[in-house]
This record gives C-alpha cells, sequence and structure tokens, in this order.
C-alpha cells in the first residue's frame, strides 16, 4: 500500500475519498504546527537528515533525506488490512474484527486511544530543550527523528478519534494540544510524562525504559479487536524500533566511556576526569526503570481484566500463547506487601494482565544491563555492575505505592528509606554534575568528552556526515 505525498496530509487511508473526515484533519492540522512551533524543539536548524515512511511493507519503507524539521511531513500510515484477521482472545475470540467502534466499547476504546495518543506530544515536550546541548550532530540528528515520529504518533492516534469517535473524538484531539507535561493546571495523563527530562542521559534513560513500555502498550493494542487501531499500532512499532536503538546505545556509549575513564585513572569517581560515574548512571536508571513501571496501572486492575475480556486490548505477543486466550479460570503470581512485608499472592490472571505485560518488560528490560555490564567486564571493571532495582522500589502506582522499598527489596520504614535516598536515586549534586556536562558539539564528526562515539552512521552515512545543518 503506498503513501499518497501529494496529498496535505500524506496518508494511506484514502483520505480524499471522504471529504467530511479529510477537512476536519486539515482543520486540526495547523493547530498541531502551532503547537509544534510553540512546544516542540526550541534549537532553530536549516535542515536534518530524517527518514520519513514512504511504504508500510517489510521492504524499504523509509526515505532519508534533508528536511526542514517543521516541514516534516507528518501523515497517517496504517499496516496494510488482513481481511481474515480474527478476534485472537477474550469472549469474541474466532469473530471477525471489528472495522467500527461497537457502542459498548466506545468509550473504554476512546479512553485507551487518548491515553496513548497523549503520550506521544508529551515527550517532544519533555525533550524539547535537548537540541540546546547535544553530544554531537549524530545525537542531535536522532533526538528529532525520535521527536518528528512522536509527532506522527500523535497524527496515528488523532486520525483514529478524527474518523470513528465523532464530536467527541474531536474534541479529546483537540484537548491533546492543550495538556502540556509538567503543566501545573492541565497536565499531561502519565506520571511519567510530567518529569522532565533535562540532560542526554535522562534523554537515554527515557528512550531506554519509557520508550519499552511504549513498545509493550502498542504490542497490546496491536492485538486489538478494533483493526484500524490494531493496524495502526502494527506501524508506529516500527517506527518504535530505532527509539529504542537511540536508548540502548545511548547508555552503551555512556558506560563505555565511564568504564574507559574508570581503567584509565584506577578509580571509580571519574567525575573529575568529565565522565559519569558509575553510581550516578545506576541512579539515573533506577529513576527512570521506576517512573516506567508506573505506567503499567496497578498489579490488579479491573480495568484490565475487562479490557481484554471484551477486545480491546490483548496479551504482549497474544498469539503465540499457549492457553485457552479466554482466562476466565487462569490463576498467576503477584508479588504484593503484606503486613510490612513482601510475599506472592495467587490472583486470578485475568485482573493481573498489567503484571503479565510488565513481567515481559522487565525481562526485557534486564537484557540491557547484561549488555552494559559485558562493556563494563570487556573494559575490565569488575564488581557488582549494573542492576534493575526490584520492582517494589520508589513506586507511585500499585501495590507498592506508599511501601518503602529498597532497590535490593528490602521493605523499610519512612524514615530508612529517605536516608537511603541519595545513594538511591540522583541527588541535586549528581544532577549538577550531568548538567555540567551537557556542552553541545555540533561540528561535524566530534563527539561530547562524556560518552564514547557511535560505532556507525545512520543509513550508512559517515560519522562526520553533516547530520543537523544550521
Ligand atoms: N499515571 O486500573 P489501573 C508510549 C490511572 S508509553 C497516572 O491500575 P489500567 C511512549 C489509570 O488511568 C505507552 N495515572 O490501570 C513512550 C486509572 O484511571 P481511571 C502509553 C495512572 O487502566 C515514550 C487508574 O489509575 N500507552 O507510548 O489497567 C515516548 C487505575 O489504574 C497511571 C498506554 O499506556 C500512571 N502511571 O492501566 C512516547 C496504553 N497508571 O481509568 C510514547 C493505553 C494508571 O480509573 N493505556 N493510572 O480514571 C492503558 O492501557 C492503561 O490506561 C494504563 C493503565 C496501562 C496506562
Amino acid at each position: 500500500m503506498s503513501i499518497d505525498y501529494t496529498e496535505r496530509i500524506p496518508n494511506n487511508v484514502n483520505l480524499a475519498e471522504d471529504r467530511r473526515l479529510q477537512r476536519a484533519l486539515e482543520s486540526w492540522q495547523p493547530a498541531f504546527l502551532h503547537w509544534w512551533g510553540e512546544m516542540g524543539p526550541t534549537l532553530p536548524t536549516h535542515d536534518v537528515y530524517l527518514r520519513t515512511a514512504v511504504a508500510v511493507g517489510r521492504e524499504g519503507w523509509a526515505n532519508f533525506a534533508r528536511v526542514k524539521v517543521p516541514e516534516y511531513r507528518w501523515g497517517i500510515f496504517l499496516a496494510e488490512r488482513d481481511p481474515d484477521r480474527q478476534i485472537a482472545f477474550g469472549q469474541h475470540k474466532g469473530e471477525p474484527v471489528w472495522q467500527q467502534v461497537p457502542g459498548e466499547h466506545r468509550s473504554s476504546l476512546q479512553r485507551l486511544i487518548v491515553v496513548q495518543g497523549d503520550t506521544e506530544p508529551a515527550s517532544v515536550e519533555q525533550q524539547r530543550r535537548l537540541g540546546l546541548t547535544a553530544p554531537s550532530l549524530y545525537d542531535l540528528r536522532n533526538l528529532f527523528q525520535v521527536n518528528v515520529e512522536e509527532g506522527r504518533h500523535l497524527w496515528a492516534m488523532v486520525y483514529l478519534l478524527h474518523a470513528y469517535f465523532g464530536r467527541a473524538g474531536r474534541d479529546e484531539a483537540e484537548a491533546l494540544l492543550l495538556r502540556n507535561s509538567g503543566s501545573e493546571d492541565s497536565p499531561r495523563i502519565l506520571g511519567a510524562f510530567n518529569e522532565e527530562t533535562p540532560d542526554w542521559l535522562s534523554f537515554f534513560m527515557f528512550t531506554y525504559f519509557t520508550d519499552r513500555d511504549g513498545k509493550y502498550q502498542l504490542g497490546t493494542l496491536k492485538e486489538s479487536a478494533f483493526d484500524p487501531l490494531s493496524r495502526t499500532c502494527e506501524f508506529m512499532l516500527k517506527e518504535e524500533a530505532h527509539h529504542m536503538f537511540v536508548g540502548t546505545t545511548g547508555v552503551d556509549r555512556v558506560v563505555e566511556r565511564t568504564a574507559a575513564l574508570m581503567a584509565e585513572h584506577d578509580t571509580d569517581d571519574v567525575a573529575p576526569f568529565g565522565g559519569i560515574p558509575l553510581a550516578v548512571i545506576q541512579k539515573y536508571l533506577n529513576f527512570h526503570y521506576s517512573v516506567s513501571l508506573d505506567l503499567f496501572g496497578g498489579e490488579t486492575s479491573t480495568n484490565v481484566a475487562n479490557y481484554f475480556t471484551s477486545g480491546l486490548k490483548g496479551r504482549w505477543q497474544e498469539e503465540r500463547r499457549k492457553d485457552d486466550h479466554v482466562l476466565t479460570e487462569a490463576v498467576t503470581t503477584v508479588e504484593q506487601i503484606d503486613g510490612g512485608r513482601i510475599v506472592t499472592a495467587e490472583l486470578p490472571a485475568l485482573t493481573a494482565l498489567n503484571h503479565d505485560l510488565r513481567t515481559a518488560y522487565i525481562a526485557d528490560c534486564q537484557t540491557g544491563i547484561t549488555r552494559w555490564n559485558r562493556i563494563l567486564a570487556s573494559n575490565g571493571i569488575t564488581g557488582p555492575g549494573l542492576r534493575l532495582p526490584h520492582v517494589g522500589f520508589n513506586r507511585k502506582v500499585g501495590l507498592f505505592a506508599g511501601g518503602h522499598v529498597t532497590p535490593g527489596g528490602t521493605m523499610v520504614d519512612a524514615a530508612a528509606w529517605e536516608a537511603g535516598r541519595p545513594a538511591w536515586l540522583p541527588t541535586p549534586a549528581d544532577k549538577a554534575h550531568v548538567e555540567s556536562l551537557m556542552r553541545p558539539v555540533y561540528e561535524p564528526g566530534k563527539i561530547a568528552a562524556w560518552l564514547a562515539p557511535p560505532r556507525n552512521g545512520i543509513n550508512g552515512q559517515p560519522l562526520d556526515y553533516s547530520y543537523v545543518r544550521f
């Protein structure tokens, strides 16, 4: 299915054939561009080497070119429709998927789409000032790539709201541009999207841990019985892979540089040598991991049980699971706090589906830890290395909220937790040190001294390519 770039809004959904919808979206477009101008990247540039989607199939879906960022062609791209697709789970299992929204599921589906849509512009807002301190043109280009695609993911959700939810959907689409990350009066919906991303270590941790929640949530929405949502999420996941690559390799490069400085100077305290100490990397990791765990909602949730049973939101890799895909009889074990201790409890699998998704996410997060510790070892750094904190650490949502759990998984009282906090989460001094390293490097091929250079350029270009021109 090719994408029509002659239209004002590039799309592969035959927008030209639905004049009302086209007009509605064309009237949302200036509001989006205004929002981008006000809340998008603050660094002015001449052009940036960016990829743009040109098709949705397996082969060669993207085209790379120098683009003026505000002229990026944001559009609506859905994966191809499978005419035989059936609902894979829940009470409607085996029935044909829906091309329209069933009345009884209207408000739940709209809610899920709004929550998903709200995160996309939020991340652009959180990252808007990072261009001012980019460690290289390569990194700056990756930041813009992530930003324009999060903008496109907002378009993806707005298309669904406009096309399938009538007046209420159009109102929600408008509201997506009115809430803002960190705003006192109208914040973004989910906690992690109101946190700051003030420096590039935070950016790499965000794209590793928080974008990875995106991967898992989109993976469950890709299973949805509402076929347009499924097809939208399928294509979003394709774009999302690069965002996590930015996070994984970004943290790789910070760890690599830190390890090299530790080996060279035979000390853990690499701060005086312009590096980020491993203990500080661990604290940033603890923070971003724990706020990202909150994005999975409560370990037990009737919302998620209802979403699953009614076919709105499936499980990660639903069709590869070897069970009945209905789960009315199934049970699972979940950790929780009981009488000041962490215990495991057996619960109905249906209400524990957020926990099920989070379990797959945690296993995926662990692969990063393994690779970062391998980088440390290959630089001759022995010792405990980096690790994921306990799932109950620093939680604001779910069964651990309000409990005082150390990164090692011990329950302590509030005073002990506060006393431990500076060792576990970034302190003002840690943030000030990281901030002091954030100086822009805009010369082609040059790279800031607090991280290692990337292994390869983008799309086969050399590292000293002018990825961004001013
Ligand atoms: N902050 O029943 P519960 C991404 C609310 S990231 C604030 O336990 P449920 C991206 C919850 O809404 C992926 N509030 O949770 C990444 C509910 O409120 P209502 C985004 C929270 O509903 C990087 C109440 O607490 N996509 O794409 O089972 C860059 C009880 O909650 C939070 C999605 O999340 C929180 N952390 O699950 C760019 C997918 N957690 O309904 C993009 C769509 C929970 O009682 N969303 N609450 O008023 C969902 O599937 C679900 O809404 C959630 C929550 C998984 C978020």
